[in-house]
């Protein structure tokens, strides 16, 4: 077991490591920086139809997975740590939550198919319910990724180290200015030139960083008013 380990309960074992397999996270996971294990709950029904989910109590639609069988897949691993079932009606993933999850050594993540799980397996077990977003998945395991790869990528030893944290979207409640690389002159396919911004290649890193910063403060303005307002009350 690495120094961050996550345990998967899921009925997809096969969904993992699915992405983070591959680029930075991939390598990181075959330096042993992080590992996971996958649980397949399934495993833990006892029926000879292996089911794990029922009708509702008080009827409406869909299937509830059953308390009791994900009860013994849980308790099957022996350091379940930080308890967290995602879930659309959770607390929003952030970043600063991606950074505190990152300081955990284990993490136990539920991942939910058909309408949900019962609630008392929840209640029973402390779970921590976190989303992704304001939209809805048609199970937990593509927001486990999500959370787990903005995790990851905080670990010490994946990122190169021309990485600062503190220029990212996010980290200072500004989203990031725009990028350009060579060449410097490109016509693109309607025959337009496009320039990369003067004040880039001037080498004046004073008016570059003043640039930078007006750049973040515009796009933030235009595409996310609530972090540009919570910027304007945060700073000094
Ligand atoms: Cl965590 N799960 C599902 N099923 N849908 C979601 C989500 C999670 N977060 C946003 N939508």
């Amino acid at each position: 077991m690495s120094n961050w380990h996550v345990n998967l309960l899921t009925l997809f074992p096969e969904m993992f490591p699915g992405t983070l397999g591959m680029s930075l996270s991939g390598k990181a996971l075959d330096k042993d920086i992080w590992s996971y294990n996958s649980i397949n709950i399934r495993d833990f029904s006892s029926g000879v139809h292996k089911s794990v989910d029922d009708t509702p109590f008080g009827g409406g639609a869909g299937m509830v997975m059953r308390a009791d069988i994900i009860e013994s897949a849980l308790l099957s691993i022996p350091n379940q740590g930080r308890k967290i079932y995602m879930s659309p009606r959770g607390k929003t993933l952030n970043q600063n939550m991606a950074q505190e999850l990152a300081n955990e050594k284990v993490l136990t993540i539920l991942c939910g198919r058909y309408e949900g799980v019962d609630q008392r397996v929840l209640d029973a077990h402390n779970f921590e319910e976190v989303s992704i977003g304001d939209y809805v998945l048609s199970g937990g395991e593509p927001a486990a990724i999500i959370l787990m790869d903005s995790c990851i990528r905080l670990l010490s030893g994946v990122m190169g180290n021309n990485t600062t944290p503190d220029e990212e979207s996010f980290s200072n409640d500004l989203l990031e200015y725009p990028h350009y690389t060579k060449p410097a002159k490109w016509v693109d396919s309607n025959g337009v030139e496009r320039i990369v911004p003067q004040i880039l290649t001037s080498g004046h890193h004073k008016n570059i960083e003043k640039w930078r910063l007006e750049q973040s403060e515009d796009i933030t303005k235009r595409n996310r008013p609530d972090l540009w307002h919570k910027y304007i009350a945060e700073k000094p």
